[in-house]
């Protein structure tokens, strides 16, 4: 019987025989004996300590059973517990030019990242966003959501054409899903609220640290709600998510050296409009780029990176953005029936100048009123008429919203750049491996 690592590192092992099956992480040669790290299939390392002559030929990342008695000795790193090895199985002896060590640059490691993924640190980041996966839909279970599976081979846009990847399909094209939304919206009518986690596509030309082009996208729909229902499942659903998480995975959160305490008591979220937010840019002589030259930002203005970076720095809760104006929102978003110029969207942005997180809102149910907008758009083709289908029969007020997995991860993991919070980050400059 083999043991994981985790579990022999308690003093009931003390004196015991045990086999365990692993990675040589790192190896240390001496004279009389030589001290391997070995590295279990969940990540975990344990000293292991055999006679120098046993371990002549051992590499790197060879794949190796060990069996031996555990002991406590202090000096052995991580907890204090090593492993005396008497036999040694070789499963595979790695090739000595193992292309990844301590001083490996950032570029290197995501051209190796099929290896890449087996350090320590890239370990715990997978670790955190599968609890961050797991308590997400327990949420929804929890609250009675159906899941649903989108289609990911579709022919509308959602989020506009520039970031559209188009595809041959059949002699004819089709793109990339960039969102489930239209699919939600169909279905709450036989489901009621309804959530989804797919990968949404996004052909963006930009390289920016927030930015990929594959990302996981968890989105939801429900009829009958307003947009403070919308709010409050956001609110509830990312203060549960993280809390948990950050429980869960104490020690993963410690090793990435991240302070929890910045993610704890989020609740509740602030709020501020989206013509406060340009109040607020504008007092601190906020600029944008405009035909080439700067000049301080006004409303209607898109909220970019730096915006949301100067609004959200000094919050320790993430902050919604309300009324945003209607011509810088999709087709999709209803009108304030209290002011036409704005619409019933709502931005989330994390917090520590992490920006925008999710984005949302409720929907045109009204059929001329979103014709009309998708003229405006340009969306007028048989491709959208399954779509204004849902307005001409038993249409409903309805809401949702779409948050990026990667997104969350980058502002709970404190991390820079995207690329980091997903094992096989896909970019412009990146597809393989
Ligand atoms: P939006 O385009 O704002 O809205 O996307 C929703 C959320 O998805 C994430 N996101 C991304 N993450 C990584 N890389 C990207 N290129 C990227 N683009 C978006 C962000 C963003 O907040 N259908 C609407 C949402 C709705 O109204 O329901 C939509 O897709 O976290």
């Amino acid at each position: 019987m083999y043991f994981r690592i985790s579990d022999i590192k308690n003093s009931d092992f003390i004196g015991k025989e045990v086999s365990i099956r692993g990675w040589i992480h790192r190896i240390r040669k001496q004279k009389e004996n030589s001290f391997l790290l070995l590295r279990d299939e969940r990540g975990d390392v344990i000293q292991i300590v055999y006679p120098s002559f046993k371990t002549d030929n051992l590499t790197i990342e060879s794949s190796i059973g060990v069996k031996g008695v555990v002991h406590k000795d202090k000096r052995a790193p991580e907890g204090g517990y090593e492993v005396r090895g008497s036999d040694l199985d070789i499963y595979n002896l790695s090739q000595i030019d193992y292309p990844l060590g301590e001083y490996t640059s950032i570029d290197l490691l995501l051209e190796y990242r099929h290896l890449a993924i087996r350090t320590r640190r890239m370990t715990m980041i997978s670790k955190i966003r599968s609890s961050l996966l797991r308590y997400l839909r327990d949420w929804f279970v929890y609250n009675d959501w159906f899941e649903i599976t989108p289609p990911i081979l579709v022919r509308s846009s959602v989020e506009g054409g520039s970031t559209l990847f188009k595809l041959n399909y059949f002699n004819d094209f089709a793109f990339l899903s960039q969102s489930a939304q239209l699919y939600l919206e169909a279905m709450i009518f036989s489901l009621g609220p309804v959530w989804s986690l797919s990968p949404s596509f996004r052909a963006e030309k930009s390289r920016t640290v927030r930015h990929l082009s594959e990302f996981l996208h968890l989105e939801a729909e429900s009829p009958w709600v307003t947009l403070a229902d919308l709010l409050k499942v956001q609110e509830d659903l990312i203060s549960s998510t993280v809390s948990n998480v950050i429980k869960e995975r104490k020690n993963e959160f410690e090793f990435l050296r991240i302070d929890t305490s910045k993610l704890e008591n989020i609740t509740p979220f602030s709020r501020m409009t989206y013509r406060e937010a340009i109040d607020l840019l504008r007092n601190k002589d906020f600029k944008v780029v405009y035909k080439g030259s700067p000049r301080p930002i006004e409303y209607g203005d898109d909220l970019g990176i730096d915006a949301e970076k100067l609004l959200t720095e000094n919050s320790h809760v993430p902050i919604f953005v309300t009324n945003y104006p209607l011509k810088i929102k999709p087709f999709y978003v209803k009108v304030d029936p209290n002011n036409e110029e704005e619409g019933l969207a709502a931005d989330l942005l994390a917090p520590y100048g992490f920006g925008e997180i999710t984005s949302g809102g409720l929907r045109e149910s009204n059929l001329q009123q979103l014709t009309k907008r998708m003229m405006l758009e340009g969306l007028v083709s048989s491709d959208y008429e399954w779509y204004l289908d849902l307005r001409r029969y038993g249409s409903v007020p309805h809401g949702g919203f779409g948050l990026g997995i990667e997104r969350l991860l980058r502002w709970i993991l404190f991390m820079t750049d995207i690329k980091d919070t997903v094992p096989f980050p896909r970019t412009m400059s990146r597809i393989n491996p």
